[in-house]
């Protein structure tokens, strides 16, 4: 129950960042995004990818947090397209779904 409401939580949010693009603009290119391996979307190494690293992806985007540290910003980078963005955190969400999975 709770989960869905996260993931509920996080599609509204993610939402929001698609029809907002404006929002996190400042964005900071990642450099080392094909260093980072695996990629696997599961920001806080709990083991899962879910909501709540799509929710860290958008923290950041929003300005909300700064990353842990380089390595964070590369695993964030899911789509490696150079920024770490609120379809990053739509890809975490679809993984976490079953919906993709994300490339080695
Ligand atoms: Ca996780
Ligand atoms: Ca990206």
């Amino acid at each position: 129950m709770r989960l869905k409401l996260l993931v509920r939580l996080g599609a509204i949010i993610v939402a929001a960042f698609v029809m907002f693009p404006a929002i996190g603009s400042n964005i900071p290119h990642v450099s080392a995004c094909e260093a980072v391996h695996p990629k696997t979307g599961d920001l806080n190494a709990d083991g899962h990818t879910n909501s709540l690293d799509a929710l860290s992806v958008l923290f950041y985007q929003a300005g909300m947090m700064e990353p842990p540290n380089e390595t964070w910003l590369g695993g964030a980078d899911v789509n490696c397209d150079s920024s770490v963005n609120s379809i990053d955190a739509s890809i975490i969400l679809q993984v976490d779904a079953g919906l993709a999975t994300i490339r080695p």
